[in-house]
């Protein structure tokens, strides 16, 4: 056996049925090897988004992601995708081909020192030095992934060691013991039952959902957990879908592009409960984060986040769903009517007025609809820019999920993720939302997806601008445009064609609700191109 054949019987022992990649001569080994299992292979049409398909798929499945691409330009390419499943947490192996061990740090032909170039994004990264690391290595990879707060782990493949011979191969189903690594997942007793003290005591508790809920498949639980005690719930951008829509103890997402009654709630609260979010400048710069006479309670499976933005009053570190469920065994009580009868009047009251006719697609609307028309359980990709924070302010989230690049805001994700969430679960619906500068950027992957029969639905929504930073010209330097305009699009439905992938295009408001009936009915792929006002702006939408 050698060391190629040796990567892919772990990735057969870890469960792994799907690889996202890209060809090259110093992966060759690892890509021939696979031949021999039933791992189904997906060809994308550039490295990042190999790295993108894999969180999808990740965040479909709930489990790790694996890629992998060559050396040099494959493995700086990868880097985008890396860092942006590292800004929200997704568990990937990538795994990047390697020149000769001999000659690394020689700059030959296609060589980089990508584990160099990846350490501040990724969560560990190893150079496999010796074939016989090769089953030590991967079973700690896919560990550290999928542990603790959740990553990228980077192995960089040389081809003379996927080439060698490997004398005896062993894996374990032991959890591997590494001396540094030791994450918390269970939180401190003492510190929850401190928590169920103040909750008692509270008159405007709320908890803030972030994106770690999602990451340790507590949903459920925390959804007990608020229904028993009846506490009023915000989210941030990553934390959307943890509740429904019409939850009546879901107020929205919270921050600078979210609405003015998550906002309120955050500002007003007395407990404030953080849970599996960063408390980052997206979340927090809206409301006023000084916690003065407020008690926060900051949870998260990342010790270093306790702290680093806002000092908490009471940390735990834990994973989510041991935390809930700790909490669901603990018998207490609050009552604090007055404060949601405050928030759902406040909610009336700022509701946004009619929609005007400006002869364009209205792009809440236009959300709102789509996503009120999809399936329960649709998976919902959002891009990048004002299409992003449409969605996230106006999408009906049912019994589905909402994925998009929270941390990073890498433009061109939509696309790839949702081939990955396809291929993860060829049932689910999964429509792709993103702007036309950002289909732009990955509307190669329309190969992708026909080739492997992934029918993902796109929507296109064509301004002709880059449109967020459009807006923040708008508003920042009084008018003057510089470098957003993007010309006149492609034709998107020669394009489609050229693709073999179907086409609508909604320009009308009146044919809006039939343009998206007919968009989502078949099980097929389809783009739809939504025609959307160039001086449309998103502040102008908050409520
Ligand atoms: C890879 C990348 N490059 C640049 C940016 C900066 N950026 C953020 S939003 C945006 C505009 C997005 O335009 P478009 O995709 O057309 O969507 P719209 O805002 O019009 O909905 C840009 C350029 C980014 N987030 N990602």
């Amino acid at each position: 056996m050698i060391g190629a054949d040796a990567v892919i019987k772990c990735l057969v022992k870890e469960g792994v049925d799907t690889v996202f990649g890209y060809s090259g001569v110093a992966i060759d080994p690892f890509w021939n090897s696979i031949l021999e299992t039933d791992i189904k292979t997906v060809l994308v049409r550039t490295e990042q988004n190999a790295a993108h398909a894999a969180s999808g798929y990740a965040r479909t499945r709930k489990k790790v992601g694996v890629c992998a691409v060559t050396s040099g330009p494959g493995a700086t390419n990868l880097l985008t995708g890396i860092a942006t499943a590292y800004a929200d947490s997704i568990p990937l192996v990538c795994f990047t081909g390697q020149v000769d061990s001999e000659l690394i740090g020689s700059d030959v032909f296609q060589e980089a020192d990508v584990t160099g170039a990846a350490e501040s994004f990724v969560k560990y990264s190893y150079l496999v030095k010796n074939v016989k690391d090769i089953p030590r290595i991967i079973h700690e990879a896919f560990y550290i992934a999928n542990t603790g707060r959740r990553g990228p782990v980077l192995i960089d493949l040389p081809a003379d060691i996927q080439l060698a011979h490997i004398a005896d191969f062993k894996y374990t189903d032991e959890p591997p013991k590494l001396r540094t690594y030791k994450p918390t997942v269970k939180g401190n007793t003492l510190q929850i039952k401190k928590v169920t003290k103040v909750l008692e005591n509270a008159k405007r508790p709320l908890v803030c959902v972030g994106g770690g809920v999602h990451l340790s498949d507590a949903e459920e639980v925390f959804r007990k957990f608020i229904e028993k005690h009846r506490i009023p719930v915000v989210s941030t951008m990553m934390g959307l879908g943890i509740l429904p829509s019409d939850h009546p103890m879901y107020y929205g997402m919270v921050g600078n592009n979210g609405f003015q009654v998550a906002n309120r709630a955050m500002n007003e609260s007395d407990v404030l409960l953080m849970v599996g979010a960063r408390v980052a400048d997206r979340a927090v710069s809206a409301p006023d984060l000084t916690f003065e006479g407020k008690v926060l309670v900051h949870m998260d499976v990342d010790p270093a986040e306790i702290g680093k933005n806002v000092g908490p009053t009471i940390p735990i570190v834990g994973d989510a769903k041991h935390i809930f469920e700790d909490f669901m065994g603990e018998s207490f009580y609050c009552s604090h009517e007055a404060w949601i009868a405050s928030l759902n009047n406040y909610r009336t009251m700022v509701r946004r007025g009619d929609v005007k006719d400006t002869g364009f697609i209205d792009s809440p609307e236009f959300v709102r609809t789509l996503s009120g028309k999809m399936d329960d359980d649709a998976i919902y990709v959002a891009d990048v820019g004002q299409n992003q924070l449409f969605s996230c302010r106006n999408y009906i989230m049912k019994k589905g999920s909402f994925f998009t690049s929270g941390g990073m805001g890498t433009m061109g994700y939509s696309i790839p993720a949702a081939i990955g969430a396809k291929m993860a679960d060829p049932e689910r619906q999964v429509v792709a939302v993103c702007g036309d500068g950002a289909f732009q950027m990955s509307m190669m992957e329309l190969a992708t997806m026909n080739q492997y029969k992934a029918p993902v639905k796109i929507v296109v929504m064509r301004n002709n601008y880059l449109g967020l930073v459009r807006e923040h010209q708008h508003f920042t330097y009084k008018d003057n445009y510089s470098m957003v305009h993007l010309g006149s699009d492609p034709d998107l439905e020669l394009l489609s064609k050229a693709y073999g992938i179907n086409y609508i295009k909604c320009e009308k408001m009146e044919n809006m609700e039939a343009d998206i009936d007919k968009f989502l009915k078949s099980d097929e792929s389809c783009l739809m191109e939504v025609m959307t006002d160039p001086t449309e702006t998103v502040a102008g939408t908050i409520a």
